[in-house]
């Protein structure tokens, strides 16, 4: 396992739209997940989508435990949103590829999704509450989508901005 390296904005490959895996949950893609899982926990985040790490798959994890708690890691290969309720619910969003950002966005406030697990078991479920937030987010990144992209362009671009100069800071921080 390893921690790589998490793409933030404006890297042009956020935008990239994933593509499906072929031919099932295989030990490379297991490799990959295990590896994904492990740099959410070293950020750390709730959720990581593959192309967050360069990876332009439909690949995704996600453990919604608390601090204390067991931890619950989930698996996610071709996910697919099926249903949706018309009720949406706002909730904080934030995102590791825009970090120390956080923004109200809403979304359907339940959905019901299919994927294939770890073992690559087809699954068919509702998600709601921040499940539902959670798995709507990276499904976004499957498309090239962030939660900043809902947001006015105003500010859209100071959040990029923002991003943007904290890099360079850390930059000049660890030359010094
Ligand atoms: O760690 C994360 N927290 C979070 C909080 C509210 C809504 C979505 C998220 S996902 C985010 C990790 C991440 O960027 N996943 O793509
Ligand atoms: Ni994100």
């Amino acid at each position: 396992m390893a921690i790589r390296e998490i793409l933030t904005v404006p890297d042009p490959r956020l935008k990239q739209v994933s593509k499906p895996v072929e031919g099932g949950v295989t030990d490379e893609i297991r490799a990959l997940m295990d590896d994904m899982l492990e740099t959410m926990y070293d950020a750390p985040g709730i959720g990581l989508a593959a192309i967050q790490i360069g990876v332009p798959l439909r690949v995704i994890v996600m453990d919604l435990a608390r601090e204390g708690e067991e931890p619950q890691p989930r698996y996610f290969v071709n996910p697919e949103i099926v249903e949706t309720i018309e009720e949406t619910k706002p909730y904080e969003e934030g995102c590791l590829s825009v970090p120390d950002i956080f923004d109200q966005v809403e979304r359907p406030a339940r959905c019901r999704i299919r994927y294939l697990d770890y073992d690559g078991n087809q699954v068919d479920e509702w998600a709601e509450d921040l499940y539902a937030v959670c798995i709507q987010h990276e499904m976004d990144h499957l498309e090239g989508t962030l939660f900043i992209d809902y947001l006015s362009r105003l500010k859209r671009d100071r959040a990029i901005d923002k991003v943007k100069k904290a890099k360079i800071r850390a930059i000049r921080e660890d030359a010094n």
